[in-house]
């Protein structure tokens, strides 16, 4: 298992340095800002790449290379995109780059309705079904927490719209059309794609969401049967759903070599419906058995890269939500401390 850690080109520089300074992080897993669908050009990987190592990181994971919108929907322009997709493969390949963290949700990646104070002072995110229902994505009112603002709402508009004609099926369809295409090229650049799953896991404003659980998981696997066609296994946004158990899928999809990359984090239940809060790693904040998550891990004998997903902003840190260092860095220290205790029992 290789520690590491995200950090954003939106994320303050320095906190690179602060990120060498936590011992049992590798690596740092990045990604570029350009618009979504266009190829991330040779040149600022090559920068983003050599920033990094100056730090003493390695740079082999990236994430959130956005697959644009007319592939989820299978319109025309789709090979143009799905083109786009596999020549920033290839140039991340030339860089060096294992993994790529992708994922298929349409219009909007993971999602939560507000951030909360906790008692101990510290700020979380949450996510209530209720508030979602009050917001109309079409007004001006609409300020999801932490929704990544890709779309107007003209855009978003016109999008919903297409949604409506597009069917579950569909979406497998579409799936399995560029699963075909870029796997093949992920094979031959030697970088493993690593499906993150829908966050939270199940449909939001109907839109169809569809990596959501074991049994689509298995499905999208068999699409293309290749340890290229892999998981970013999210504890997060799949344990959001109570039927998903993230210790057995671990154990399963890690002994089958699918699983490129471990998104590990906790979470709360907040009522016996949907509803949940973002906690720290720690097993006792959440509702997820965080020790028996990383025992899985060992137990599959995973060396693929592994990282603290979301934290609270604590100790007064100020940023953008989940992706304070503080939190994380405790959280990265704590997952590598489990995985210490079983390897050196
Ligand atoms: C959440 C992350 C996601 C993930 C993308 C993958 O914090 O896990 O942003 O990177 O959904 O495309």
């Amino acid at each position: 298992m290789k520690m590491t850690f995200r950090w954003d080109p939106s994320l303050p520089d320095n906190m690179l340095k602060n990120i060498a300074q936590v011992p049992c992080i590798k690596g740092v897993v990045s990604e570029l800002k350009v618009p979504v669908g266009e190829v991330w050009p040779l040149n600022e990987i090559i920068k983003l790449k050599k920033l990094i190592e100056s730090h003493g990181l390695e740079f082999e994971v990236v994430e959130s290379v956005k697959v644009h919108e007319s592939i989820k929907l299978g319109l025309a322009e789709r090979d143009i995109y799905i083109e786009n997709f596999c020549t920033t493969l290839r140039n991340l390949a030339t860089t060096g780059i294992k993994v790529v963290c992708y994922d298929f949700m349409p219009v909007f990646d993971w999602l939560r309705t507000g951030t909360r104070m906790l008692p101990d002072g510290s700020t979380t995110m949450v996510y209530d079904e209720q508030d979602l229902d009050k917001v109309d994505p079409f007004r001006n009112e609409f300020a999801l927490s932490d929704w990544e603002v890709v779309f107007s709402y003209e855009e978003l508009r016109h999008l919903f719209a297409i949604y409506k004609t597009i069917s579950i099926e569909d979406m497998w369809s579409n799936l399995a059309y560029f699963l075909r295409k870029v796997v093949a090229v992920a094979e031959e650049s030697n970088i493993k794609l690593g499906m993150h799953p829908d966050d939270p896991c199940w449909p939001i404003y109907g839109l169809p969401r569809i990596i959501t659980d074991e049994t689509n998981i298995d499905r999208m696997l068999a699409i293309v049967d290749s340890p290229y066609n892999a998981l970013t296994l999210c504890s997060g946004s799949l344990g959001c759903n109570r039927h998903n158990n993230i210790a057995t899928l671990v154990r399963k999809y890690g002994a089958m070599n699918r699983i490129a990359f471990g998104h590990v984090r906790n979470i709360k239940f907040m009522s016996e419906g949907r509803d949940f809060q973002e906690t720290s790693h720690y097993a006792e904040s959440g509702s997820l058995d965080i020790v028996d998550i990383m025992r899985a891990y060992h137990e599959v004998k995973f060396d693929g890269y592994i990282r603290p997903d979301h934290g609270r902003m604590i100790w007064g840190e100020k940023g953008k939500a989940g992706y304070g260092f503080y939190d994380r860095a405790l959280g990265a220290m704590y997952l590598s401390g489990i995985w210490d205790a079983f390897e050196k029992k």
